[in-house]
């Protein structure tokens, strides 16, 4: 049999198809649930009667069913039943004895498009599905079109406001249905990173790479290695191992719940200097509705100096609040003003865009333009502000490594840096695992600035974010937040940093985590459980920690039972009257028609 499916659960507008309300509703214990978004793209095409290539409707589910690499029958057969097979999610085959399986599930959207075809209302429709569906999952991949690709993924970087969960957008260059594809391993992998690891970034992943969102370009029509991020290295390689730059990962550090931002100003633009462009052009431009543009300006950010009619044009529209950012044309580099042709340009209120490519500077504005709640002095701010990563500050020194670990390395003749690593992996756990029960928070710091991660898992799947949320230590909790750490990783048990501090009623720690996002992901039946053994041994702090955490009290168990039937049946008085004055429902019955 399969799991129960409980319709009441999944928000309605997003959900069409079984698989999805069963995927959805699943505890997963050693298992990950990830959504995918089919937008289009060439990875789901065929061939029309003309011999172009056009999107084809309710095609891919049906191919990647029948793909042994992407679904394993047998389990998803043993997992949901036979007789459910085609409503069932898809299950990658396992990864090996240790990982997480992945379970997942494909939303079609409709009418499927080629991504030259996309606006930014398909961008604002991606963000909300993302919200609608952002509890109920663990990753999302989102399939996409290569053409505008690197736009719809930086354009979600900005909107996606403290991102907790990984979301990887990937598409191909080859049909899948073709025997040569190139879609098979990019979904494959865009699967293995949203199922497995915590990157809580709007990625891109394509050719074996992954790639911050906001910092690709496509950068080939004709190759299968499309994509390109010329300001900053991948964060992760899929070669015979897979390789993660767990450093260069940028995560939220402020303690809030994930937001969509939907709204977004459509009146910006991209302007491209080249000799001898005429003043026209550029005042019929610069003139409203335009509120921004992004200039791509040569080398490292310069215009020609003695065209001052284009200074003055651009210095009037400074000053009548429209914000221009000063991009390079060069695929790689930075805006500098080290030329006395740059910096006319800042002397006239042009904002430097450091080393953003066009796509991420454009929907960067496009966001930060559409901010009611921020002043023109903010918006500017913000353009030179790294928001998501999508730029590099100058002056930014990391501490790489950490002179006892040097020392340690040196009496044990290490020399390589994979031995280093190794050492590390090896060294920095349990270091942080002492810092976080003794409340050492410069200890902590230190250990970053030496490149620990604080966010990487013991054998158990466990975060120093759990330990630190099961001791009950709110400053180190908060200290871990403030560090980018997950609410959202679970242990090998299933459970999250937040189910660590139910388990401990350190109700300070639940608000905390609650306040940046974090919720039960236990089942339904598992929640009714516990509220129900808490309500029958009297244990009213419990009851309150889970309703704290965001547990329904009126939650049932396997029989339907609410802690309200054990509290009554147990006379837990005291659980009676917390209930009551929960506002419980105090006429449900339970199986036995009690
Ligand atoms: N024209 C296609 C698209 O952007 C290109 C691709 O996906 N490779 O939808």
């Amino acid at each position: 049999a399969g799991p129960p499916i409980d319709a009441a659960h999944v928000p309605k507008k997003l959900w069409r198809h079984s698989s999805m309300d069963v995927c959805a509703n699943l505890e997963a214990k050693n298992e990950s649930k990830v959504l995918v978004l089919y937008t289009g793209g060439t990875i789901g095409m065929m061939r029309n009667e003309n011999g172009a290539l056009v999107p084809m409707a309710n095609a891919l589910e049906r191919m990647i069913r029948k793909a042994i690499h992407l679904h394993d029958e047998k389990y998803a057969t043993a997992r949901f039943g036979a007789g459910n097979t085609h409503k069932a999610p898809l299950a990658l085959p396992s990864l090996g004895p240790d990982a997480k399986r992945i379970l997942y599930t494909i939303y079609e959207y409709e009418p499927l498009l080629d991504s030259s075809n996309m606006t930014m209302d398909d961008w604002i429709n991606i963000a909300k599905d993302l919200r609608r569906s952002y509890e109920l999952f663990d990753g999302f991949v989102i399939l996409h079109g290569t053409d505008t690709l690197s736009y719809t993924a930086s354009a979600l970087s900005f909107m996606l406001e403290n991102l907790g969960k990984t979301v990887i957008v990937t598409g191909s260059q080859i049909p899948i249905f073709e025997i040569r594809s190139d879609g098979r391993d990019n979904f494959l992998g865009a699967l293995i990173v949203a199922g497995s690891y915590c990157i809580p970034e709007v990625c891109v992943f394509f050719n074996h790479k992954l790639y911050r969102g906001n910092r690709t370009v496509k950068r080939s029509n004709g190759s299968l290695d499309a994509f390109d991020s010329p300001n900053l290295p991948s964060l992760a390689h899929f070669g015979i191992d897979v390789h993660v730059e767990y450093r260069s990962v940028f995560r939220p550090v402020t303690i809030d719940r994930f937001r969509v931002h939907s709204i977004l100003n459509r009146n910006v633009c991209l302007l491209r200097l080249f000799p001898s462009i005429t003043i026209q052009t550029v005042r019929a431009l610069l003139h409203p509705p335009i509120e921004g543009i992004v200039m791509q300006t040569y080398g490292s950010g310069n215009i020609p100096s003695n065209r001052l009619d284009l200074i003055d044009e651009l210095r009037r529209a400074t000053q009548k609040g429209v914000l221009i950012i000063n991009t390079t044309q060069c695929c790689h580099g930075a805006v500098q003003a080290i030329y006395e042709t740059g910096a006319a340009l800042l002397e006239a209120g042009v904002i430097p865009g450091a080393d953003m490519t066009p796509e991420a500077a454009l929907t960067k504005l496009s966001y930060v333009l559409s901010k009611d709640e921020w002043d023109l002095d903010t918006k500017r701010q913000m353009m030179m502000t790294n928001l998501r990563g999508e730029l590099t500050l100058p002056h930014t020194t990391l501490v790489k490594e950490m002179e006892l670990i040097e020392a340690l390395a040196r009496s044990l003749h290490l020399s390589s840096s994979e031995e280093m690593d190794q050492l590390k992996d090896v060294l920095f756990p349990s270091l942080i695992c002492s810092a976080v029960k003794t409340e050492d928070l410069s200890k902590l710091e230190s250990l970053e600035k030496y490149g620990a991660n604080l966010s990487a898992s013991d054998s158990d799947g466990r975060t120093p974010l759990h330990v630190a949320a099961g001791e009950g230590r709110l400053s180190v909790v908060e200290f871990l937040l403030g560090r980018g750490a997950s609410v959202h990783s679970r242990d090998r048990l299933g459970n999250t940093p937040l189910m660590s501090a139910v388990s401990g009623d350190h109700q300070e720690v639940i608000s905390v985590l609650v306040q940046c996002g974090a919720h039960l992901t236990n089942g339904p039946h598992t929640i009714g459980e516990m509220l129900c053994s808490s309500a029958a041994k009297g244990n009213v702090k419990r009851l309150t920690s889970l309703m704290k955490a965001g547990a329904d009290l009126n939650q049932p168990d396997v029989s339907n039972r609410t802690a309200l039937h054990l509290a009554v049946h147990h006379k837990q008085d005291s659980c009676v009257t917390f209930l009551l004055k929960n506002k419980v429902l105090i006429d449900k019955k339970d199986d036995f028609g009690l």
